[in-house]
């Protein structure tokens, strides 16, 4: 596959500061596919400049040009979205079809909706004698998993160039082609140089330089919460703006009244839609004890239905842990309905798709993220229950709740603590934020809360109002 050898700064490929690259494998065959620049401080340092130095133009750009650019960008993704997905399909092993339809489809809406925002958003208003400006930032540090590779991106950098801040991403070492891509397609845009810039590299090197780097004056990460953790306490002591998007453990609460069936089966696509690799994926089915045999039988059949068609983890390291996870449920006593630990194929980090039923909240398995296809199905006695249970763990990202009506539902989906509940199977909506209570996470991605992230406010004070 195509790959630069270097990174692109101030709106030009440029050699990397020092010799390291990375391999890019291939999850689904364990193939080389690229390799690419392993960035050290040095090219955060000239990146970081770079940004600044283009921040006071690209701040004073009115905010109708800068939604030209944003236009032109989309229409870039839109141009080469087969190109696009053929890399995520080779880099993190995700299906065609899903790639094209979720990997690409997803940020390009994302990238209109702030094409459309930064036309349409006041950043500028009147408050009786005050006139309040929303103002960029300035010079964004962003840092993206591999999971969704363009999504991620997109929905940082998108927002960032709305609010008028400019940005240097450092993308997961994983996937890092379409984090090229990307940069081609925003000089392609006609951004102008120094406003967008990449560095490609290992996450404690690379990444924790642009953390830590002192011209970085919000920092934008999404991943594990265990480095979520370390950049949030790393920003605070600079007293320096920061918004984390991480772990989640989200329930689908089916209660007593709904169509069971679909909500077992949208629930089972859920969990193992990109393998499991979602962070806001429905990993705990509640289930009332009247319909809990019913439906622990449906969700076995559901993900032995997916067979062949699910994709590979991203590496070695992340079967691991997942196979550990599957491990951990059986050694706690959950009862495996459907798939298990042994890989399904020789090569590649394939993982069965997997349903444990009999499953407490308090196992393992119940309580942490193990971001691979595996659905654990537990018991509850009423509502009261079935919240406590939803509520019982450190995480609060997404959910769903299904009932007789959208009512019920609702009353149901305001009890919970996570920030984004989908109603009887309500869809994916690029203008809602998206983002967690508790140990999820700290601001919101997506829409005019994401843009918010982006933006700082002035207030002028007059004689007259
Ligand atoms: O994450 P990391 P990993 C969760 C999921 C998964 C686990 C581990 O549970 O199993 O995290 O995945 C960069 N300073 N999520 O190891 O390491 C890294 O280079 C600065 C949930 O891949 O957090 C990459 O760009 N940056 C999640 C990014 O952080 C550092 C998506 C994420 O990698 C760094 C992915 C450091 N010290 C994983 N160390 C979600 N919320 O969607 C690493 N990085």
């Amino acid at each position: 596959m195509k790959a630069h050898d270097g990174m692109y700064i101030d709106g030009a490929w440029r050699p990397a500061a020092g010799p390291d690259t990375i391999e890019v494998v291939n999850p689904a065959d364990e193939e080389v596919v690229g390799r690419v620049p392993a960035g050290t401080a040095e090219d955060v340092d000239a990146a970081v400049r770079a940004a600044r130095a283009a921040l006071p133009g690209w701040a004073a750009t009115p905010p109708a040009e800068r939604a030209v650019r944003l236009t032109a960008l989309r229409d870039v993704l839109v141009a080469r979205k087969d190109e696009i997905a053929e890399i995520i399909t080779a880099e993190l092993g995700a299906p065609p079809a899903f790639s094209q339809a979720v990997q690409v489809g997803m940020p390009i809406l994302v990238a209109g909706s702030y094409a459309r925002l930064a036309e349409t958003h006041p950043f500028q208003e009147r408050v009786g004698n005050s006139t309040v400006y929303q103002e960029p930032v300035g010079v964004v540090g962003a840092i993206t998993p591999w999971n969704y590779p363009l999504h991620q991106i997109v929905a940082k950098v998108a927002p960032a160039l709305a609010a008028g801040c400019t940005v240097v991403l450092k993308p997961a070492e994983d996937t890092p082609l379409t984090a090229q891509l990307f940069a081609e397609a925003v000089d392609e845009a006609g951004v102008p140089a120094g406003v967008f810039n990449l560095v490609t590299g290992l996450g404690p090197v690379a990444g924790q330089a642009l953390a830590e780097h002192h011209g970085v004056d919000l920092v934008s990460f999404t991943g594990s919460t265990a480095v979520g953790r370390q950049i949030g306490a790393t920003a605070g002591a600079a007293v320096k703006r920061v918004a984390l998007e991480l772990g989640g453990k989200s329930a689908n609460v089916i209660l007593p009244g709904a169509d069971l069936a679909e909500a077992v089966k949208v629930g089972v696509a859920n969990v193992m839609a990109n393998s499991g690799q979602t962070c806001s994926a429905w990993t705990r089915m509640l289930v009332h004890r009247d319909h809990y045999e019913e439906a622990v039988g449906l969700a076995a059949e559901a993900a032995a239905a997916y067979g062949d068609r699910i994709g590979p983890l991203v590496n070695a390291k992340q079967r691991t842990r997942v196979k550990g996870y599957i491990d951990k449920g059986l050694a706690e006593g959950a009862r495996l309905v459907e798939g298990g630990p042994e890989a399904p194929r020789e090569k590649g980090y394939f993982v069965r798709p997997t349903v444990f039923a009999e499953v407490t909240p308090e196992m393992t398995i119940a309580q942490e993220e193990i971001f691979g296809p595996v659905l654990s199905v537990l018991r509850y006695e009423d509502e009261e229950d079935a919240l406590r249970i939803a509520n019982g763990t450190v995480y609060g990202l997404a959910g769903a709740v299904w009932a007789a009506d959208d009512a019920e539902a609702v009353a149901f989906a305001r009890r919970l603590d996570t920030g984004q509940v989908d109603i009887n199977g309500g869809r994916f909506n690029p203008f809602a934020p998206f983002g967690g209570y508790k140990q999820s996470g700290v601001g919101r991605e997506l829409g005019a809360h994401g843009l918010a992230e982006y933006l700082q406010t002035k207030s002028l004070q007059f004689q007259e109002s």
